[in-house]
């Protein structure tokens, strides 16, 4: 049953130390005898866990199609894409069913320009309900993708997002209220980018030099169909750009990489082998200046913006971009020299000045394990569409103290603002991240610690969600409700 199984998850994090690591014991056992692949394994080199085993590096890294245009209309680009169920070969040799948009698991990436409207028209072909939300885009209520505005199967819906933001990488996902996680896990994310002409001035690596990386996890059953409702621990495939461990073909150049996690409940710890990448950009844009770094952490839903050089490796090297859990993840193999006229400058781009703020609140998420169920709560209480937790007035600086309840069963969670990106000021009882830098939208949360973040309601009003963003977390009730009020 669903509900027991989603106990044993927690139950799982509760006895290994963290929510998010592999668990020894009976449920590993249980999944491993239920899924583990019959067929015995000769190839040495195979990434071997409970879905079936298949070989790292061995299929090319896709970069995502960029979408066109269908029309041109009220001053928007008009796009459309169509919310389908169809099959993939994720794993070599195995159909998997997956949810999409626009009818592959690699969905289009949307390259939009700042001030430039895009008119976005989701079909929903789909046997259930579903819907879109631009996650970290600032976006009337009305388009934000409530997790109640549904489109129905059958109906359509049309988002207006007018992009009056700096340049970004964002992405797009379905945010239907309790399905979220498993219609995301299946394939209902894709990638969204904001291009702005200062960034261009800049002369970072652009072209076919601005690769965005979609990762995630699944986990397989032996017939290859993605397993929802375990443990998030145990999804062993990691995959970028829709292929398990792939491999990507790369000039001895500089290249900009969009990372975007959108594993439903995952924190990938990124490293490239000791090499450095330098983070350019956090969810809201670009960073003061470069950061280099040697890891790199990204928790579900966070975006990382990064360059890095392979002219200075010579031709043939291979470098392997690894999680510290769950190992490798895509490895670059380093191709002849190339051209090279971008650059990384030292200044990028000034934060906006922080305000004075004039409100604080506090925001406790924590789970309730006395029922059946699981309850997610958010200062108490499950999330109901019918109430507004928090009341802002419009133009309000604010200051939110955000809170991990959950010291007792050391869950870790996450935090993501719709609407606003914020800043994060500081942590009480954790280090300050490096991925706390920065223009954000979602920021870790360790078990029994707070984060402090900032940020000034602008000129939108109406109801919009903020919540954990281990969707499996939101899609239990740990999601909350803000109304913007004039
Ligand atoms: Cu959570």
């Amino acid at each position: 049953m669903l509900n027991r199984r989603r106990l044993l998850s927690l139950g799982a994090a509760a006895a290994g130390g963290s929510m998010l690591l592999p668990v020894a014991g009976s449920t590993a056992n249980a999944h491993r005898d239920q899924f583990r692949h019959t067929e015995p394994h000769t190839v040495a080199d195979t990434v071997d866990g409970l879905s079936p085993a298949f070989t790292p590096f061995a299929k090319r890294m896709p970069v995502a199609p960029v979408a066109s245009p269908v029309g041109y209309a009220d001053g928007a680009d008009v796009y459309r894409l169509a919310v389908k169920q169809t099959t993939a070969e994720i794993l070599p040799g195995l159909q998997t069913e997956v949810l999409t948009f626009g009818g592959n698991f690699l969905a289009p990436t949307i390259r939009a320009r700042t001030g430039r409207p895009v008119r976005l028209i989701v079909a929903n072909q789909h046997d259930q309900h579903a819907n879109v939300h631009m996650h970290g885009a600032h976006v009337a209520a009305s388009s934000d993708g409530h997790p109640m505005d549904l489109i129905m199967p059958g109906q359509s819906r049309t988002y207006e997002y007018t992009n009056k933001q700096q340049g970004t990488t964002l992405w797009y996902h379905d945010h239907s209220h309790g399905t979220e996680a498993s219609h995301v896990y299946h394939g209902l994310h894709g990638v969204y980018v904001i291009e702005d002409d200062d960034e261009q001035y800049l002369r970072l690596p652009s072209g076919a030099f601005d690769v965005p990386i979609m990762l995630r996890d699944g986990l397989f059953d032996a017939n290859g169909q993605l397993v929802f409702g375990g443990n998030p621990a145990e999804r062993d495939v990691m995959i970028a750009n829709g292929q398990p461990v792939p491999y990507f073909p790369v000039a001895a150049r500089k290249y900009r990489f969009r990372l975007v996690n959108a594993a439903t409940e995952r924190v990938f710890k990124l490293d490239l082998g000791g090499a450095e990448m330098l983070q350019i950009g956090t969810d809201g844009g670009l960073l003061p200046s470069p950061v280099p770094l040697t890891e790199l952490e990204l928790s579900s839903a966070e975006r990382a913006d990064i360059v890095i050089d392979f002219s200075r490796f010579a031709p043939g090297t291979q470098l392997v971009l690894s999680d510290a859990v769950r190992g490798p993840v895509l490895r670059f193999d380093v191709q002849r020299a190339f051209p090279d006229f971008s650059r990384v400058p030292d200044r990028l781009r000034a934060l906006p000045a922080l305000r004075r703020a004039s409100v604080q609140r506090d925001v406790v998420l924590s789970f309730d394990m006395s029922g059946p169920i699981p309850l997610g709560l958010i200062n108490g209480l499950p999330y109901d569409p019918q109430r507004s937790d928090v009341m802002v007035q419009r133009g309000t600086t604010e200051i939110w103290r955000v809170f991990n309840g959950d010291g007792p069963l050391n869950a870790l969670h996450n935090f993501h603002l719709h609407l606003e990106q914020f800043r994060v000021l500081g942590r009480e009882g954790s280090p300050t991240l490096q991925q706390d830098a920065g223009l954000k939208d979602t920021v870790q949360l360790p078990a029994g610690t707070a984060v402090l973040v900032q940020t000034t309601f602008r000129e939108h009003l109406g109801k919009y969600a903020f919540h954990c963003h281990f969707l499996e977390h939101s899609s239990l009730g740990m999601m909350a409700q803000m109304e913007i009020v004039p």
